[in-house]
């Protein structure tokens, strides 16, 4: 056999993941944090795959100081011994395009839309992959730079780097800085995400190990009660009004399986997966979920005599207000669509959905008849509030059309080409005055909000529209809003291409910036999915050398690498707020085109601010603090 590792094979191996590394973006979507973090979840689905196979119990990842990532875990181990095209089952896993699955004896694809695109996508996106394997007795190694096999094969076989009564699977990767904007990754996000794949598969453990710090974080995620458990997370300081209802069931190969419960707020939260992951656009397993629910709660409300004959229907957000929801289904061939390729498509899953859902509620709704009742209450709170708001509503999108500084505040730009559009909401009186100076009024319009807006979670949507400043905003904006998808919002009307949110990098901007992603992701989503969301990025610093320009450092790292390619004194002036910069200063900084640093919003972000929010404002500051800092891309902050 060749004992080299460059036959036939192996050669149109390497110009297959040299594509990868020529257009990253098409394999895992962006090369921002996000596709950075897909590296890691890439990796564990491996491993959650040998789970649900039967064949792993628990699961290891480590962000490493040296800014690696390991994954291990105790499953039967990457195959290693010679697959049919002359090469290890591990060198094809970690080599060719879309391998994955072909030494799988499990069903289903962890493949979800960008995801599940490989290993051997990581592996091409890395400066370096290490993996060790442990099978039969024995640690099997191999090594990969940029997606290249450093190591000689010896008889076709991998070198073994000692013994061992135990199997598994060990990889540690680096991700390439050629590729990435940033390598650092986020905990915060790829610990939401573990947290979620523990509750997804009960019988699991994840060991989470943040060792970038002075001291390792280390959290471990088990969640035996499955997906009654991550409702009731979900719900765990709110007002519940029944218990959490559970169902699982199958339909034409695909199982459906579901937790729900209603609390006492004017709010929605329904999560889809299919094949453990996230779906962040929903699809048709939630729409068959929907669906089906508004059939059965009215059917039973005409029943029960709650809506009389001359009634309306409860629509399916009356339907759905206060209700907490979790639908997980497993599909043997997911199809995805959507601006981030994660709706899913298959009708058939919008069919199981909604086949297992009609039957198990109807089941459990006619033994617990309180529960049932619980529910249409809340629909009728809905729907009473509802005939209100479309009063509001009407007022104020008929009232107030465009209104140019309408109050005084809103100081809207020339031009009505929404394409060179951008509106800056800006924190406190003080930094809009100097924002309304410094700004180019031919595209650039100023919205200054004042002190907290109203947190969007916590209050019914009557309460919301009643906010002077989010009314402003709505107006500004020009393209309504919703609640849920589509229904009155219409991206195509918006009059600005960028929505700019700009505060300070401090606690209670950060908190503005929470509030604000909250609202549109709850009443606007589609402008975090179409990408005209940002952060404006003010620097924290400027240095005043003796001799030389003077330099504006946007944050900690800028700073130190200042201080090491500047020889002599310097003055450094730090700045506490935006209001601290003088017009001129916040042209120069944060609103030229030419040098402002702007942080697109990524639909996670939005997501986790969202599910944060109530954190934030609730009374636990120890992860009040924790969030912030994560968050605050990098800054320091004064606390
Ligand atoms: C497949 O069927 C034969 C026995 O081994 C099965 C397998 O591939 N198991 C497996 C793969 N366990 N863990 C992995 C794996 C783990 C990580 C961290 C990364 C990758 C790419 C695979």
């Amino acid at each position: 056999m060749a004992n080299n590792t460059y036959d036939a094979d192996s050669i149109s191996v390497l110009e297959g993941l040299e594509a990868v590394r020529k257009r990253p973006g098409m394999y895992i979507g962006s090369v921002s944090t996000k596709g950075l973090n897909h590296l890691i979840y890439e990796i564990v689905d491996n491993s959650v795959d040998e789970h649900l196979a039967g064949f792993c119990s628990q699961i290891d990842v480590y962000l490493e100081k040296d800014g690696s990532c390991t994954v291990i875990d105790n499953g039967r181990g990457i195959p290693v011994g010679m697959h049919a095209k002359g090469m290890s089952a591990e060198r094809l896993v970690f080599t060719t395009l879309h391998a994955g699955g072909k030494f799988d004896d499990s069903v289903y694809k962890t493949s979800g839309g960008l995801h599940g695109v490989g290993s051997s996508v990581v592996n091409a996106l890395s400066t370096y992959l290490d993996i060790e394997v442990s099978r039969d007795g024995l640690i099997h190694h191999d090594h990969y730079e940029k997606g290249n096999p450093t190591i000689e094969l010896v008889d076709g076989l991998l070198p073994t780097i000692g013994k061992t009564k135990k199997t598994g699977t060990k990889i540690n990767f680096l991700p390439d800085p050629e590729i990435f904007e940033k390598t650092r990754f986020k905990a915060e996000e790829v610990k939401s995400r573990m947290h979620e794949t523990a509750y997804l598969n009960p019988e699991l453990t994840i060991i989470f190990e943040d060792r970038r710090g002075p001291e390792t974080e280390h959290i471990e995620y088990h969640e035996p009660d499955g997906l009654v458990g991550f409702v009731k997370d979900l719900n765990h300081s709110q007002e519940t009004i029944h218990d959490v209802v559970y169902y699982k069931g199958e339909n034409e190969g695909i199982t459906v399986e579901c937790a729900f419960q209603y609390i006492n707020e004017f709010h929605e939260n329904v999560l889809g997966f299919c094949n453990n992951i996230y779906n962040a656009e929903g699809g048709t397993h939630i729409t068959g979920f929907k669906t089906i629910f508004t059939t059965v709660i009215n059917s039973y409300a005409r029943e029960l005599g709650i809506l009389k004959e001359k009634d309306a229907n409860f629509t399916g957000a009356d339907v759905r207000n206060g209700m907490t929801a979790v639908i997980s289904i497993k599909h043997p061939d997911p199809r995805f669509e959507g601006q981030t390729k994660t709706k899913l498509d298959n009708q058939d899953a919008a069919k199981a959905s909604s086949k297992v859902t009609g039957d198990e509620i109807q089941r459990y709704f006619d033994r617990n008849i309180e529960t049932l009742k619980a529910v249409i209450g809340c629909a009728e709170k809905a729907a009473k509030i509802r005939k209100s708001e479309e009063r509001a509503k009407t007022n104020l999108l008929t009232k107030q059309k465009f209104s140019f500084d309408s109050n005084g505040k809103l100081a809207n730009c020339e031009s009505k080409d929404a394409s060179k559009c951008e509106i800056f909401i800006v924190e406190g009186d003080s930094a809009g005055g100097s924002a309304k100076t410094a700004r180019n009024r031919a595209y650039q319009a100023i919205l200054p909000i004042r002190g907290k807006i109203l947190n969007v979670e916590k209050a019914s949507i009557d309460k919301v529209l009643a906010n002077a400043e989010i009314k402003t905003m709505i107006n500004a904006f020009g393209c309504g809003f919703s609640e849920g998808y589509g229904n009155d919002f219409d991206i195509t009307k918006l009059r600005y291409d960028k929505i700019i949110i700009m505060a300070d990098a401090d606690v209670d901007g950060a908190h503005i910036s929470t509030l604000l992603l909250t609202l549109f992701y709850r009443f606007m989503p589609e402008l975090i999915y179409e990408g005209h969301v940002y952060i404006a990025m003010p620097p924290l610093y400027k240095a005043m050398p003796k001799k030389g320009e003077e330099e504006y450092l946007y944050d900690d790292a800028a700073l130190e690498k200042y201080r090491k390619t500047h020889d002599g004194a310097f003055t450094l002036q730090r700045y506490k707020g935006l209001g601290e910069m003088d017009a001129q200063q916040l042209w120069e900084t944060t609103l030229d085109p030419e040098n402002r640093l702007l942080k697109l919003v990524e639909i996670e972000d939005a997501r986790m601010a969202s599910g944060v929010t109530e954190m934030l404002m609730g009374t636990e500051v120890p992860p009040r603090r924790a969030f912030i800092y994560e968050n605050a891309t990098e800054a320091e902050l004064d606390i």
